[in-house]
């Protein structure tokens, strides 16, 4: 099924070292390979049938290759975030020209202080929209974000998190109502009525894989969940995105899709 015709990705800056982390990986990035990593990932998203608009890279942001972050693209409209993170907070400011070109101005919201919300807070699973109340995505920025997707015909709902950086860090929906869980998200019971793969916390980075038009994008090294993720019947093609894991970075931060 082809539901994605574009992707948007930003090119990693030389400030990547610099990067938000919590600790949590042990590393530093290494431009030049995350450049090379940024190369393969684009590659991938060509073989799943999308359009791939390339951004360049914004030196005065270390995270700003994540640009799954800024915005909430769907369908029916674009959400433009007001990310939780200070150092991060101007990175919306980059995007939008970019989606101007792909949707009408009247289509185009966005979140409004005090509210924050980080795209990588979001889940789409039809015309329903997850967003985790993250330390990212506050009370408000949810609030205003639900009150936009209603406004133009989809809904949304809070899932309460504790432990994840965002709500994709542990949960993500590969369509036909599979999706991979880890940690907190296996026994959230926003999630009961789905058929969940349960990802090994020695996996658990791996979680956040992206179902692109059929075809599953699963991060190189993680063989138990690239298995499991081949057993429930995908394609599969892996990337390597370890210079971006040292900064918490995941697949699905690297772009937009819609
Ligand atoms: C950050 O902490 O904001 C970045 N170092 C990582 C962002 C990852 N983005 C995502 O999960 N959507």
């Amino acid at each position: 099924m082809k539901k994605f015709n574009n992707v948007i990705v930003r090119r990693p800056c030389k400030a990547i070292s610099e990067g938000i982390t919590s600790g949590t990986f042990e590393g530093t990035p290494d431009y030049e390979n995350a450049l090379k990593q940024h190369d393969a990932y684009i590659e991938a998203l060509k073989k799943c049938g999308v359009e791939v608009t390339v951004l360049p890279a914004l030196d005065e942001f270390p995270d700003s290759c994540f640009v799954e972050d800024t915005a909430v693209l769907t369908p029916n409209v674009a959400i433009i975030s007001r990310p939780g993170a200070e150092s991060r907070r101007e990175e919306p400011n980059y995007i939008v020209d970019t989606i101007k070109k792909f949707y009408p101005e009247d289509k185009i919201e966005y979140i409004k202080a005090p509210g924050t919300m980080e795209g990588g807070d979001v889940m789409m699973v039809g015309n329903h929209f997850y967003i985790g109340a993250s330390d990212r995505s506050n009370e408000e920025g949810c609030k205003q974000f639900i009150e936009i997707l209603e406004r133009h015909g989809h809904t949304g709902s809070v899932v309460e998190m504790k432990e994840m950086l965002h709500l994709k860090t542990g949960v993500n929906y590969l369509e036909n109502n599979n999706m991979l869980a880890a940690g907190e998200f296996l026994t959230s019971p926003d999630f009961e009525k789905y058929n969940k793969t349960e990802i090994p916390a020695d996996e658990a980075y791996a979680a956040n894989c992206i179902w692109v038009n059929d075809i599953v994008i699963v991060p190189e090294g993680f063989p138990k969940v690239e298995k499991a993720v081949r057993d429930m019947g995908y394609e599969v093609l892996t990337v390597d995105t370890s210079e971006y894991k040292k900064i918490d970075g995941g697949l699905s931060c690297l772009s937009l899709r819609f």
